[in-house]
Order: C-alpha cells, then structure tokens, then sequence
C-alpha cells in the first residue's frame, strides 16, 4: 500500500494535512422571524459557511446590548461583530465574497427593480405575515404555542402556554403600529393574494424573478412566504391558491445545488416581475410616500387611499429610509438603464413617486 492508498477524501493531496475547515459565519435568529429564514437562505445559497442558532432565554443576555434589537444577528468569523438588518447585511456579503454566488443582477437596471421587490417583500409583504399570524384565533393559538417553544425551550406545560399568551399578547398590542387593523385588513390580504397570484405562474425549483439563478427580491420574498406558508390561515390560501408557489418556497430554502443564469438585460421581463411592480407602483410606494410626507410634516399618523380604500397607520421611520435609499439608488443609474427603469414603471404609479 502506498500514501495514495490511505488518503481520505478530507486530504489536500499536498502533505499530511487535511484542509482546515473555513471559520463560519454565526447566525442567530428565530424560525418564526422571515428575515432571519432569508439570510439562513441567502448564506445557504451563496455557500458562506455558517451555524445556524435560536436566540433564545439561554443566550438572550449575550445580545441584549445590541441596537437595534432585531434578529436575525449575523457574527462575523473575522472579529467576531455583531450586525444586524437583513439588507444592508446582503449587501456587505456581496462586498465581501465578490464573484462568489451574487445575488445582485448584473444587468444595474434589474438590479434597481430586484431591490425595489426586495422592499415590497420586506416592509409591505410583512404586513401580511403580521396581520394573518396575530388577527385569526387558529394563527394566534399556534403562532404563540410554536414561537414560544424557540424563544423558551426549556418551557413547558403551563409555563409554555403562558409564554405563548405573552408573547402573542405583546404582538397584538403591537398590530396598530403597523397597520394590522381591522379596518387595513382587506388591503393587507388582498396584496397576499396580488403576491401569490404573480408569482403562482411563473416559480420553480430553477425559475427565479430574473433568470434562473435566485436574486435578492426572491430571497426577500421567501422569508415572509416561508412563515406565512407555517401559520394555518396563510398556509391555507397559499395551498388552495398556489401550491406550486408552496413548492418554491420549500425549495428556495436551500438552493445551494443551483446554478443559473440572469435574463439579459434586453430580454423583457418575466411577466411575474412586472406584476410585482403592479403592486409596487399602486400600493407600496403610494404607501411610502404618504409615509414619509406624513414624518416631514411632523404627524404621527397618517392616511391615504390604497386599492380604493382608505388605509391608516402610526408614522414608520424606517420606512421613511426605505424611500430615501430607493431614490438614491435610482440617482445612480446612468441614463440607459434609469430609462428602461422609467420604462417598465411608469404607469404602475410607481415612476412618479420615485423620481419625485
Ligand atoms: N429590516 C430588518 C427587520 C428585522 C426585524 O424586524 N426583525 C424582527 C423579527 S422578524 C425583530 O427582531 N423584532 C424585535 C424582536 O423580535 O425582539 C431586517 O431586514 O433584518
């Protein structure tokens, strides 16, 4: 027998040695949070190695300085810091591992429009998830019961069910500030069907927003579909009325295997991203602007007409960064893709409230 022989599979073929495994990532979040489901499948897809842990009663001290408070929390191997919002984090990932797996079109146009479907998702989509999960007795029942089971696993019996209770009570409190009222409901449930409805025709295993590889927007739209496709009443709609959508979404969660192409710049749209930009032109940017008009004048609430209806909420300040980011990365295209920009969203309602 000689050294060949006796290698492993783990060898580097150069000496005695195994490769050392990389340092991961440590992703600390929750499987009720969407965006902690986005970035595990954002790292996941890319192949940045990562451990994946619930941030729960036993390590809540570890966090509990950070600020802003949210999960998900990504570490860096590097220096071991903390950072936390889901998209600035994506975009610091491609900066960090160019070439490897981006998640970014090329093509700065499409980008641009991933980006805009990326903020759908992640502050208009959300609602959805909010309001389905804390409105139904079936949602608050079990969201409460399966949230509380990661957050204190060491519960049970009658202190799992009280865990549940506040926790689900602290989430209804908070359904107002963000517009989960009954009086926004059917505007909030009727952008879940718009979303299903676009997407139900054109997902697959290997069909993504803009080719056959995932971008950003798909990511943003997994995490919010990935947890209203685990509470009962959301999962209902989404089975009765896009199955295939389901599938996607069970898929998405671990692309790894994928490889694909983007569409090319020139060819048209999936008809899939333009009815997202529908929703994008007629609601969600509407919804921005009113918002951050609202914070500009001072108010704290504020109201405008969404789909024909009336739809009021609390002043976000967040989302009155939302806007101003839009904006700015729009004022960076050159002229021929900020035209096919001005192309593909004028007439949703869209174009105006982004160039103004
Ligand atoms: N824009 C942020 C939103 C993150 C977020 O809102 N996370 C929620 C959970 S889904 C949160 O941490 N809320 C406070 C808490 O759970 O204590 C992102 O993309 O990461």
């Amino acid at each position: 027998m000689n050294d060949t022989d006796t290698r492993t599979s783990t060898d580097t073929g150069t000496g005695a040695h195994p490769a050392a495994a990389p340092v991961p990532y440590r992703l600390v979040g929750s499987n009720g949070s969407p965006y902690s489901l986005k970035l595990r499948a954002i790292l996941r897809y890319r192949r940045l190695p990562f451990v994946w842990e619930l941030r729960t009663e036993r390590n809540r001290a570890e966090f509990a300085g950070l600020r802003p408070p949210l999960i998900p929390i990504l570490r860096y191997p590097e220096d071991g810091s903390f950072h936390v919002d889901t998209t600035p984090i994506a975009e610091d990932l491609e900066r960090r591992h160019p070439g490897q797996r981006s998640i970014l079109p090329d093509d700065p146009a499409h980008a641009f429009l991933c980006h805009l479907i990326e903020d759908l998702a992640d502050e208009w989509l959300t609602k959805a998830m909010f309001h389905y999960r804390w409105a139904y007795d079936a949602d608050i029942r079990y969201a409460g019961l399966w949230i509380a089971d990661d957050f204190f696993p060491d519960r049970t019996g009658e202190a799992r069910e009280a865990a549940a209770r506040d926790f689900a009570s602290r989430q209804i409190e908070r359904m107002p500030l963000v517009g989960s009222t009954p009086e926004n409901a059917p505007v909030i449930e009727e952008s879940y069907h718009r979303v299903l409805a676009a997407l139900e025709p054109h997902v697959g295993a290997y069909r993504f927003l803009f080719g056959t590889r995932p971008a950003l927007a798909d990511f943003g739209l997994f995490g919010q579909l990935r947890t209203l496709a685990t509470d009962p009443t959301p999962l209902a709609i989404m089975r009765a009325e896009a199955q295939r959508t389901e599938s996607w979404v069970r898929q998405l969660d671990d692309a790894s295997g994928v490889e694909g192409e983007w569409i090319a710049a020139r060819d048209p749209l999936p008809e899939a991203v333009r009815a997202l930009l529908r929703l994008c032109g007629e609601v969600y940017l509407p919804f921005l602007a009113a918002n951050a008009e609202a914070a500009a004048k001072g108010k704290d609430e504020f109201e405008v007409k969404l789909m024909g209806q009336p739809f009021r909420q609390a002043v976000f300040r967040y989302q009155v960064k939302c806007l101003a980011e839009l904006r700015r990365r729009l004022g960076e295209l050159g002229d021929e893709a900020r035209g096919r920009v001005r192309g593909t969203l004028e007439g949703t309602g869209g174009w105006e409230v982004l160039a103004g």
